[in-house]
């Protein structure tokens, strides 16, 4: 495992001559957290074009996107899980130190790797809010979109969340939404009030 920076005592620390007030406007994480089918993905697109509709601006972090590139090289085992969400969280405090809104959206099935995204942001005084997209696994197996579930439960996929890898259910999110809070749409709006993210103009 890479050691964080700031362990590390062969590198030292080089800072920035801008000060985070300097920046274009305050930054954040919304971490949405939650099963593979459960909606994250959707509503997080829709937060994102909610955002910048707003003026505010923000930027889509999608674990199943990252994976096409900067975590091509991981897999679905527990450790190349915990280094994919150790990543994201690593990129999505950058974002939000250059004062962009990072959304993302990675199923991150283990608590403590969560508290550690939280921890890598509070190390910076970063904003970071857990939305746990809390959909029953029943219900994101009847939606498979992507048909994983079908394969998952044939066997053509091991290690599938939800089926036989574990997904740790948040016990302290920011904020919990469920598919009966109504739309994406709605969803979006809701979290955003929630956090209270204003808009700019
Ligand atoms: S994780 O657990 O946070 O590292 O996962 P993440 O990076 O979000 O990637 C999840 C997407 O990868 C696809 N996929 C799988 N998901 C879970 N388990 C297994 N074994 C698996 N294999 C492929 C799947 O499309 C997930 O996308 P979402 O959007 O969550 O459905």
């Amino acid at each position: 495992p890479v050691k964080p920076a700031a362990q590390r005592a062969d590198v030292v620390w080089h800072s920035s001559a801008v000060e985070r007030g300097q920046r274009l406007s305050q930054g954040a994480t919304i971490w949405l957290t939650g099963l593979s089918g459960s909606g994250k993905s959707t509503i997080a697109v829709e937060l994102e074009r909610q955002l910048i509709a707003a003026g505010r601006p923000a930027y889509l972090l999608d674990g199943d996107n990252l994976r096409h590139g900067i975590n091509g090289d991981l897999g679905f085992g527990d450790d190349e899980r915990r280094e994919n969400i150790r990543r994201v969280a690593e990129i999505a405090a950058l974002m939000a130190d250059s004062g962009t809104i990072a959304i993302v959206s990675l199923i991150s099935p283990f608590a403590a790797e969560r508290e550690n995204a939280r921890n890598i942001h509070a190390a910076k005084s970063l904003p970071f809010n857990e939305v746990f997209v809390d959909t029953p696994l029943h219900t994101c197996e009847t939606r498979d979109p992507k048909g994983l579930y079908a394969r998952a439960r044939a066997g053509e996929i091991r290690q599938f969340t939800g089926i036989d890898s574990p997904y740790e259910r948040p016990e302290h999110a920011d904020l919990v939404v469920t598919p009966t809070d109504g739309t994406p749409t709605d969803i979006a709006e809701h979290i955003r009030r929630a956090l209270g993210i204003a808009d700019a103009r």
